[in-house]
């Protein structure tokens, strides 16, 4: 019997501290003298990736031996946020690894800061496709993450003079230790040409494509650990690469400079994120990205079937293939292709294999964030596509006419090409008709959908609709941002929790025991605490943590109402300014969020928020009681420390608007409360934790459509309301930007003018409803109550459960145990 442990996988403190002091040495090439903590945290991500690959070799090999059905999330947007805690977590080695970073003299949490987060996406979409990874794991289902190897991420954000400034994100700077190149499973992807049609050797028409360019797609690998199962799953990320070109020899002599730009345009392909998000913009390079990593995915999915010797009629046994939005939608089209011009298949049988393997999540209402293409560009880019999505509308528009004879209406607004006037073609559209399942992200949200922006394809196929609300994953959003309050958690209920989110009802049995509300109380106090002294150290600025922290991360958006929240916060201002001795519960507003870089309007709010932040915090009457802090550059990491400190969630979108949300979770699964609109999951959240728990105000969605469609005039609000019109003249009048009348005027004429989010309407009960949670605030044992029941009814909101619906009815799915052989 050996004595040792193997250095690569072995959990002994020992073998553990001489692994990292290996891959010191033989990865990083550095000896303690001269290595710097980037060479330590290289080391220990090593250390720990190592760990977990005999497990993700393992279910690599079952599920290509095994006929198993595997789930393929296609994705333009993965927000993974930063591994090294996360792995830890899921492997069940935090404490371990902890500790024997520290008796290495080495500093865990500085380590741990190192890393740089991946920031492949812009928002809740890119994040929930990262929760639902974790969840994929943790279910022990089979599944692949496909999607785009950004080389820079989402632009870090500073804030100078007030204003938004971005930084490019070059995350991979100092490499990166969580993938693995695996540059022997290379797939071209052509562009543009044109086609060709002829006859095969059978007399068969066929078509082929003679394309201008190919470009090669790289694939690089992420191990996606599961918490507590051995099942490691991949996220494979394309990264474009121009093919060696014999150019340069045969065909371009003399044109050295084209040839290598042409290199250039082709790598360019995956070079950055679209920063926007809720706004399509018809760029020819996005088109191109979405396609090259689609066309990517599913020639790999077709060879991972053929290897296992399976005929292409069983493609859609093989593989689930989940669309992500829209943005990965040109794949009902690229299988197509694939199956019919590549693979000879009969196109009937072709269409069958394609809407049985496609289903489509819809993630947005709003109309300027629907996809859609001009012809002209398609035709450039996928001229042999356009073909076949004129097929596919062809026969879709005979079905429709048979159905419905002489309805030319319904048939414009169903066809898969908008002919209002500019042609387009409509990516919602070809998601619809190409799938087999349908989904919106939250109750109300299905329901909208299947009433407007789909509404003739759910009369057409009410059964391919069903909703999927939206899940975050407990592991990242309890378990690595807020270990105090697991620990408490698991103290009082056990571990199982963290896989099984609905046994944190158990919670409710302490309700009375007024020794758990006092630590529950302490610890929010405590993780208040160090947000605070996190605040101070990186911005200078003095919090209380006594006061009520009350919190708004997300994306900048008119329709999220940021601006909202600024004028409660000028409402109270003004109430101390009008009485400088008011009682007031004191409250800190802490704001993050990116703006789009071209979205003028949501970086003047950005703008607003710093200037009404200077003029509050540093006016002596109001002695402290109010501060305003806007953090800048919010991310995944800077979230997992802010909604474990909340004590007030602002989801105040206007009603109709948010899809779902999946912040609102994060922040009550962590005992903040909400205040919030009937919108998105809100809604939902509001029916699990109990309408009494909650700070409900503002127009219902139908109240919105009916006070739109009377004639919505914000001025009449301003006029009647007294408050209202103080707080609008105040920002007018210059007073937060040193007597500039001019600075907010678009912002300010916007509201009075239009309002088209509806926030004069619901101004009045907005700040109700927050002299309600002022009130509440005051009885600390009330409102920690409140805070205790939040939690222990957000079990319905794990991504697990999300995950598990998923399976179950659309993908149909199950469970593959993988097991280590000793
Ligand atoms: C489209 C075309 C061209 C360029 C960019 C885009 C683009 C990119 C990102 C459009 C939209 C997005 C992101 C949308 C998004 O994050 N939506 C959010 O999805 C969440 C998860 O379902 C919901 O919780 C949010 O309500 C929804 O806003």
């Amino acid at each position: 019997q050996c004595e040792f442990e193997d250095d690569r996988t072995g959990l002994s403190k020992e073998t553990i501290k001489r692994a990292l002091a290996d891959n010191l040495f033989y990865i990083q090439g550095k000896v303690p003298a001269t290595a710097t903590p980037n060479d330590y945290y290289m080391a220990l991500a090593y250390t720990v990736r190592d760990r977990m690959l005999q497990r993700w070799f393992k279910t690599t090999e079952v599920y290509t031996k095994k006929g198993v059905k595997v789930v393929s999330y296609l994705s333009a947007e993965f927000l993974l946020g930063p591994h090294l805690s996360n792995n830890l977590i899921n492997l069940g080695i935090y404490d371990l690894v902890r500790q024997v970073v520290e008796e290495s003299g080495l500093d865990f949490v500085q380590l741990r800061e190192i890393e740089e987060e991946p920031g492949l996406g812009n928002g809740g979409l890119g994040r929930l496709a990262a929760c639902y990874m974790d969840s994929l794991s943790t279910l022990e289902i089979p599944a692949i993450g496909y999607g785009i190897r950004y080389e820079f991420g989402i632009f870090d954000q500073e804030i100078r003079d007030g204003w938004q400034v971005e930084i490019t994100d070059k995350w991979l700077h100092l490499g990166n230790p969580w993938e693995i190149p695996r540059l022997e499973e290379t797939i071209e992807v052509k562009f543009g040409g044109r086609t060709e049609a002829y006859y095969d050797e059978k007399c068969r028409y066929r078509v082929r494509w003679i394309p201008d360019k190919v470009v090669k797609g790289v694939p690089y690998d992420t191990p996606i650990s599961g918490y507590n199962v051995n099942t490691v799953n991949t996220l494979r990320l394309w990264k474009a690469e121009a093919p060696e070109s014999f150019e340069f020899q045969a065909f371009n002599v003399g044109d050295y400079y084209g040839a290598v730009n042409r290199k250039v345009v082709s790598e360019n392909i995956t070079k950055v994120l679209y920063p926007n998000d809720e706004l399509m913009k018809g760029k020819e390079l996005r088109l191109e990205q979405q396609y090259f990593f689609v066309s990517c995915s599913l020639q790999d999915m077709i060879r991972l079937h053929l290897q296992k010797g399976e005929s292409l009629e069983t493609f859609h046994q093989s593989f689930a293939v989940q669309l992500n939005d829209t943005h990965p939608s040109i794949g009902v089209a690229e299988l197509m292709r694939l199956l019919v011009d590549e693979y000879e298949i009969e196109w009937d049988q072709a269409w069958q294999i394609t809407q049985n393997t496609f289903g489509y999540t819809n993630h947005t209402l709003l109309p300027e964030a629907l996809e859609k293409w001009t012809l002209s560009l398609f035709k450039n880019l996928l001229p042999r596509h356009l073909q076949i999505i004129y097929e596919i509308n062809q026969r879709f528009l005979g079905q429709v006419r048979a159905k419905y004879p002489n309805d030319s209406d319904r048939l414009a607004r169903l066809s898969l090409i908008d002919e209002s006037g500019e042609k387009y073609v409509r990516m919602a559209n070809l998601a619809s008709v190409g799938s087999h399942a349908i989904n919106g992200v939250a109750a109300l949200h299905t329901e909208l959908l299947k009433r407007d922006v789909l509404g003739d394809f759910h009369e057409l196929w009410p059964e391919k609709f069903s909703n999927k609300t939206n899940g975050v994953t407990p592991r990242r959003w309890i378990v690595v941002s807020n270990p105090l309050l697991a620990n408490l958690i698991t103290r009082k209920i056990g571990v199982d929790w963290i896989s099984h989110l609905e046994d944190l009802k158990q919670l409710e049995a302490f309700i009375e025991d007024a020794e758990f509300r006092r630590e529950w109380r302490q610890t929010k106090q405590d993780i208040k605490g160090y947000l605070a002294t996190y605040i101070k150290e990186n911005h200078g600025i003095e919090v209380n943590p006594e006061s009520l922290f009350d919190v708004q991360v997300k994306r900048l958006h008119e329709y999220k109402r940021q601006h909202l929240n600024v004028l409660h916060i000028i409402t109270l201002y003004k109430r101390i300014k009008d009485n400088p001795n008011i009682e007031i519960t004191p409250r800190t507003f802490i704001f993050g969020g990116k703006a789009a870089p071209g979205y003028f309007m949501a970086k003047l709010i950005i703008k607003l928020i710093n200037s009404v932040g200077d003029v509050v915090n540093n006016d002596p009457d109001v002695r402290d009681r109010l501060k305003v802090v806007f953090l800048p550059d919010y991310n995944v990491r800077f979230g997992q420390r802010v909604y474990p400190a909340a004590d007030l969630s602002e989801q105040i979108s206007t009603a109709g608007k948010e899809a779902s949300g999946t912040g609102n979770m994060k922040f009550a699964m962590n005992g903040a409360l909400t205040i919030g609109t009937l919108d998105g999951a809100n809604i939902e959240i509001r029916e699990e934790v109990g309408e009494e728990n909650f700070f409900l105000f503002g127009l219902t969605t139908e109240q919105v459509y009916e006070l739109k469609s009377k004639g919505y005039n914000p001025w009449d609000y301003y006029h009647n309301n007294p408050q209202l019109k103080q707080v609008i003249d105040l920002i007018s009048s210059g007073f937060f930007s040193h007597g500039d009348t001019n600075l907010f005027r678009p912002l300010v004429d916007s509201l009075l003018y239009h309002d088209p989010y509806m926030l004069f309407a619901d101004y009045q009960s907005y700040i109700d409803a927050q002299d309600q949670v002022n009130q509440a605030y005051r009885d600390q044992e009330h409102w920690t109550r409140m805070s205790i029941l939040n939690a222990a009814r957000m079990g319905k909101f794990s991504s697990d459960r999300a995950i598990l619906e998923y399976c179950q009815e659309i993908w149909n799915a199950v469970p593959v145990k993988i097991e280590l052989e000793e």
